[in-house]
């Protein structure tokens, strides 16, 4: 078929797969609940798009977001960090380590490139765009707009964190932004984080596909 006219994957859109990484399963350092069943709904997701983009968390062991870097505090408590809210975690996706790496059975040969972000010890980094202070961009929306994307399909974990970070600054980067809600979880840290940050999504201009 003459590929100007294959319009099973057009070129004008991408698949964006948020942390599908090991410490985000079941068992992992900081586990979203049924992270793990996501891994095959994204494999087949993946069918539909040419450009299929990654991002993954990649922290230095002495990060800012971790609450054994801060003596006295516990996981989940809030803080100031460098200026910025900042919700303490426990250690997870550490460079090089395997709980940083992508989950078994992904279909990771699928992957056109991997946007790393979180590797400042001074700020986190939710979304696949920028830090969450926009002070430093990865390079995820100049890369997309060369490959001539303009419409972006987004799942992965967690719904209620980096996805929803992601998701929000591809709005404001300019691109059509669908989340692909069955091959995305949340860490729900409160019950109803999850369906807020839908909302949230849906009311900013997120299509939202259940
Ligand atoms: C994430 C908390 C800390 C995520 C990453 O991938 O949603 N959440 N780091
Ligand atoms: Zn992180």
């Amino acid at each position: 078929m003459n590929p100007s006219t294959n319009t099973d994957r057009p070129g004008d859109r991408a698949l964006i797969l948020v942390d599908l990484q090991n410490d985000f399963l079941p068992g992992g350092a900081l586990a979203v609940t049924e992270g793990d069943q996501v891994i095959p709904v994204a494999n087949r997701l993946m069918d539909d798009f040419e450009v299929i983009v990654a991002t993954q968390d990649w922290h230095p062991p002495d990060h800012g977001s971790f609450a054994a870097n801060h003596p006295g505090k516990q996981p989940y408590e809030r803080i100031d960090l460098n200026g910025l809210p900042q919700v303490l975690w426990t250690v997870h996706c550490v460079q090089g380590t395997p709980g940083a790496d992508f989950a078994p059975g992904l279909r990771v040969d699928r992957i056109t490139k991997v946007f790393r972000k979180g590797t400042d010890p001074e700020i986190d980094s939710y979304s696949g765009f920028y830090d969450n202070g926009h002070r430093k961009s990865t390079g995820l929306g100049e890369w997309l707009r060369e490959q001539g994307v303009k419409r972006l399909t987004l799942c992965g974990l967690a719904t209620d964190y980096c996805v929803k970070f992601t998701a929000l600054d591809a709005l404001v980067e300019g691109f059509e932004v669908t989340l692909h809600l069955p091959a995305s979880r949340g860490v729900e840290l409160a019950p109803g984080d999850v369906d807020e940050a839908v909302a949230e999504m849906r009311s900013n201009g997120v299509i939202i596909e259940d």
